[in-house]
């Protein structure tokens, strides 16, 4: 008989809708399933948005107080889909009472905050995973396996981008990602940790960086009411406003500590860029290229490649690859953001019942952390910043 695992997800919007999805769906894809999620109880912050929550995103029960689910005998995991200001103090008492925890990325509003929920996780001894789910795309696991396999050689430069536009209009709304005290930063945490999470995930650390960082939008107006809807879908003009204390973009140099060097660029305001998350990486022995927006592809260079057919070539992803054996059985069938979000709760599940920490765990999450304070300090001084271990 397969385990079955409980679960207490707490928040519903966008990230609730994409973390449900994947609780059902995640057996109907990996079978046998590590453990079949129980969609237990779901939390919001009223009572009717949890029971909302509870009919949409099918679990058993609802509640307005997490801190009371939290403790119950009855969950084993704790999944954190809200805002940033609340990862920390939801996952240190989820730590506190024994229970396994997923965190939304970025795992907290800087590093010192993400420091608290390491040590915290530590040590309860629970296992423990931020949802930087892209570099669960198969095509980037792909990327993964040809760096270790040693198919580009020696890694010389990583170019990625994370260029988006739904914020580029000055009248979408001031939502929780334009508030530092809940976002913690604005293009650098919620978008540039994605890029940086690939960054470490297919090069290694980040040693140091040098950063342009600029907040065009300086007001914006004031949104009403609690969930995100990305900007565009409501306009705000003669609304009153407030002030935008985050950033809007960030271009950064970037040095590895094993000698690679790269770049890093982050914004919500390039107007026609959607979910442009790009990455480029050169080696001694050959290239690779990576697109979000074409997220079944991935380009590849091999240098040994006959001298009549060198350049880029795409390998679509599918069976023969990284979660080829519980995705879609053909090649370009059509991978989406819903199948990463799979595959996340794949790896986070085979990881309790195997009882070895997944990755990004809460140490990656704080690593990533620790590169978005150096980009803001540099971003502010205007000097390459070391980042802090
Ligand atoms: P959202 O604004 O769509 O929804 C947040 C939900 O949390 C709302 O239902 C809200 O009422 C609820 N909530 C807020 N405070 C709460 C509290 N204290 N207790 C219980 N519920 C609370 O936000 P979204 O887009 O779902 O973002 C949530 C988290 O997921 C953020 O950390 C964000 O950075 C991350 N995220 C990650 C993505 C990824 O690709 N991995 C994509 C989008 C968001
Ligand atoms: C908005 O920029 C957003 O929802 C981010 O918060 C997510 O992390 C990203 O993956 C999609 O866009």
């Amino acid at each position: 008989m397969t385990r079955t695992l409980n679960v207490a997800m707490i928040g519903g919007g966008f990230m609730g809708k994409a973390h449900a999805l994947a609780y059902a769906a995640m057996p109907m894809f990996f079978w046998p399933a590590p453990a079949i999620p129980v969609r237990k109880v779901v939390v919001d912050v009223t009572e009717a948005l949890a029971d909302e929550g509870r009919r949409r995103y099918g679990f058993e029960e609802s509640s307005a107080d997490w801190r009371a689910v939290v403790k119950r005998p009855d969950i084993d995991v704790i999944d954190i889909v809200t805002p940033n200001d609340s990862h920390a103090a939801i996952a240190i008492a989820a730590a506190e009472a024994g229970k396994h925890i997923i965190c939304e990325k970025p795992l907290a509003r800087g590093g010192d905050e993400a420091k608290t929920m390491l040590d915290a996780v530590n040590k309860a001894g629970v296992i423990h995973m931020v949802a930087f789910n892209y570099r669960r795309t198969p095509a980037v696991a792909l990327a993964r396996q040809y760096i270790e396999e040693g198919r580009i050689g020696t890694i010389l430069n990583f170019r990625g981008t994370y260029l988006q536009d739904w914020s580029a209009d000055p009248d979408s709304p001031l939502s929780w990602r334009f508030q530092k005290k809940i976002a913690g930063s604005g293009s650098i945490g919620d978008i540039g940790t994605h890029v940086v999470d690939l960054a470490r995930y297919l090069v290694g650390e980040i040693a140091e960086v040098s950063a342009l960082v600029r907040t065009y939008n300086k007001t914006r107006p004031i949104q009403r009411g609690n969930l995100d809807r990305l900007g565009a879908a409501e306009k705000n003009i003669g609304a009153e406003r407030a002030e935008v204390d985050v950033d809007d973009e960030v271009v950064t140099l970037l040095k590895f500590a094993d000698g690679a060097i790269g770049s890093l660029e982050a914004t919500r305001n390039a107007y026609g860029r959607n979910n442009f998350i790009t990455f480029e990486i050169h080696g001694t022995k050959g290239s690779i290229a990576f697109n979000y927006e074409r997220r079944d592809e991935l380009q590849v260079m091999f240098a040994d490649d006959p001298a009549d057919a060198r350049g880029f070539r795409t390998v679509y992803s599918g069976p023969a690859h990284p979660y080829g054996a519980g995705l879609w059985p053909i090649p370009a069938l059509g991978i989406g953001y819903s199948e990463t979000k799979i595959v996340e709760c794949f790896d986070f599940f085979s990881a309790i019942v195997s009882g070895r920490q997944p990755s990004p765990n809460f140490e990656d999450g704080y690593k990533t952390e620790r590169v978005a304070d150096a980009l803001i300090e540099s971003g502010e001084s205007g000097q390459w910043t070391k980042v802090r271990s």
